[in-house]
């Protein structure tokens, strides 16, 4: 959600020039899409630091800028911009500060819209549910633990793992096409951006079907100097 009150200016990590940009990191989260963006297109910024609880839920602090309270949310004080959801930022930060970076060819457009999109739209739901599926037995009272690991193991081997596997086959078929990144070329686009929290998650947390391209697709963005940087200002990170 976009609004054009920032609600604070907030110190931390880059150096050189007065940043423009507030990325609201939230740790272990798609915030670190924004992270690596913002460092291959060097642009300046600062971190405010946001932890989840042991609810795993953002602090309530996030409702300031955004007010769903979920990461990423930047605030971009040229233009007084709250901006929230990890598509929107990086096609905003792409447009207004990339200056030609991050851009696919002609030939690699529709494979990078495509790919921006399906992200969130798609694939994450099936991420999401399947890490939630495996938490919610673990976090139950003692007694209902065993039952539960039933149930929603059930519901995972039935209903989430067979949608996934076809979503990462289809992804595997894509990149055995398309090369180094998601919209072909050289340098990775805005499909990439948002595709790794989505795959990081995957192979760290469930590499099953996540197939050979698809790993040294994830391998290839962590050895990026960029991406580097951008998790050393980040701190501490669960996918890698
Ligand atoms: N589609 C949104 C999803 C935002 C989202 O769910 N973020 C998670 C972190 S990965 C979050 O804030 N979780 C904490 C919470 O829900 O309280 C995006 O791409 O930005």
């Amino acid at each position: 959600m976009a609004s054009e009150t920032p609600q604070e200016q907030a110190p931390t990590a880059a150096s050189g020039p007065t940043p423009a940009i507030i990325v609201h990191h939230l740790n272990d989260s798609r915030s670190q899409r924004i992270l690596w963006l913002l460092e291959e297109l060097e642009v300046p910024y600062e971190i405010k630091f946001y932890q989840r609880g042991s609810d795993l839920l953002a602090p309530k602090e996030l409702l300031e800028v955004s007010p769903l309270g979920k990461a990423p949310v930047i605030t971009d004080t040229d233009g007084n911009v709250n901006l929230a959801e990890s598509g929107a930022i990086i096609t905003y930060i792409i447009k207004k500060y990339g200056h030609g970076k991050a851009l696919p060819s002609q030939s690699g457009e529709l494979d990078d819209l495509y790919f921006t999109h399906y992200c969130e739209g798609s694939l994450m739901p099936l991420v999401v549910n399947k890490f939630i599926f495996s938490i919610i037995p673990e976090r139950a009272p003692w007694f209902l633990r065993f039952f539960l690991r039933g149930i929603f193991g059930n519901l995972t081997s039935m209903l989430v793992d067979p949608q996934l596997k076809k979503h990462l086959d289809v992804i595997e078929a894509h990149l055995g096409k398309s090369g180094d990144w998601f919209a072909g070329g050289d340098e990775p686009t805005s499909a990439d951006f948002m595709m790794s929290f989505a795959l990081e998650a995957l192979s760290a947390r469930a590499p099953a079907n996540v197939g050979p391209k698809t790993l040294e697709w994830v391998k290839r963005v962590h050895e990026r100097p960029a991406y580097k940087r951008g998790l050393e200002k980040g701190g501490k990170y669960a996918y890698l």
